[in-house]
């Protein structure tokens, strides 16, 4: 390992560990090294707090005079919620900029590493590059097309079924691969199911991991049957937010617009629209959903392209039936070429239960 990589891989490190906290924004970790010494060590935190730069060049003080600072993302030189960090890069006399990614974000994309170099500070990129991009996969998708990174989440028996013929679903796979799911649900800023499952089970939908943030919880429900006493609407745990059908009925929106649920209208008439839904999330600025559904509405998402990331815990169980529901609904392809092909795939294992992680490559 080199130098950089060493320094780049802390700054990794650091900003990983924020992972879940500072949406719509990326992950961002810096380290500042003067003579062979870490003098300063930033990460971004929050939406509207300091960039990682400004933490660290803080952190260093005087000591930032002729040094590298190593940043995971390329400084942005845009007035946002905070100041151009380009800009202070320069200010605090650092010498020598090493960048993991540049940074997809229209606003800056190029411009950052433009105002260092013109200034005459050595720029340095790519080092632990495929790293940092994977680090911020949610935040490059959102930020390009502002539609929230889709993951579909799903837990099958080794036939894919994600329930019996008679839908019982409790439980497939074991208490490790179901805390593994609480995690996700922590990571993302939206998790989403059909109003099917939450009349079936009366799920919360939240996170039960210590100091777990709750997801907003969305539910597609094309004519409003969603009860009002469910507990995604009574349990006050986390925003509720419904996508319906104009044909719902006015008495019921009122019912649940007073129990404190928000309701959005969509635009076209049937079913309600996966990439519509995903279009009002981004501009409620949501840049990561988690869906967790049934057959049909993992097939909606998925047969319309819109799944960007597929977790799969499977359970060395099997159950069988025709009329047991695999985890993709609908209609299918009729060929085997037609089927979508997963990219870097890994496995790991979670007790007896296998987790998939691919990401579809559609044609
Ligand atoms: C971050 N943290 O450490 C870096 C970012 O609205 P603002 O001012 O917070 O700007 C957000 C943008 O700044 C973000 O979209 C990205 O392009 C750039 N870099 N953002 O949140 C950081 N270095
Ligand atoms: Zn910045």
């Amino acid at each position: 390992m080199t130098n950089h990589e060493f320094y780049m891989r802390l700054a990794l490190q650091n900003a990983m560990a924020m992972k879940g906290q500072t949406d719509p924004n990326p992950l961002v970790g810096s380290v500042i090294v003067n003579d062979n010494r870490i003098v300063g060590i930033g990460v971004h935190m929050k939406a509207g707090e300091p960039h990682a730069e400004i933490h660290a060049i803080r952190m260093a003080g005087e000591h930032t005079r002729g040094a590298t600072i190593y940043v995971t993302l390329e400084p942005c030189s845009h007035y946002g919620r905070t100041g151009p960090c380009a800009v202070a890069i320069r200010e605090a006399g650092i010498k020598r900029v090493v960048i993991a990614s540049m940074d997809p974000n229209p606003l800056v994309s190029g411009r950052g590493v433009s105002i260092l170099q013109e200034a005459g500070i050595e720029v340095i990129v790519s080092v632990c590059e495929e790293e940092s991009r994977k680090m911020n996969e949610v935040f490059n998708k959102f930020i390009v097309q502002q539609t929230p990174f889709v993951t579909l989440k799903s837990a099958i028996t080794m036939d894919g079924k994600i329930a019996s013929f008679s839908s019982d679903s409790k439980w497939i796979t074991s208490d490790l691969a179901r805390e593994d799911v609480h995690m996700l649900r922590n990571q993302n800023a939206a998790i989403l199911v059909g109003v099917n499952t939450v009349i079936k089970d009366d799920p919360q939908l939240t996170t039960r991991m210590p100091n777990g943030r709750n997801p907003v919880r969305v539910i597609l429900d094309s004519t409003l049957r969603l009860p009002t006493g469910a507990k995604v609407v009574t349990d006050g745990q986390a925003p509720t937010w419904v996508f319906t059908t104009k044909s719902h009925e006015p008495e019921k929106r009122k019912a649940l617009e007073s129990a404190g649920v928000k309701i959005f209208v969509t635009e076209k008439t049937g079913k309600v629209n996966p990439l519509e839904v995903l279009q009002v999330l981004g501009k409620q600025l949501i840049s990561s959903l988690l869906i967790e559904g049934g057959s049909e509405i993992n097939a909606s998402f998925f047969e319309n392209r819109l799944v960007d990331k597929m977790i799969i815990y499977m359970a060395p169980k099997l159950i069988g039936g025709q009329n047991a529901p695999s985890f993709l609904g609908g209609t299918g392809f009729d060929k085997m070429s037609d089927a979508v092909e997963l990219s870097d795939v890994s496995v790991e294992t979670l007790g007896n239960d296998f987790k998939f992680i691919g990401y579809p490559i559609y044609k």
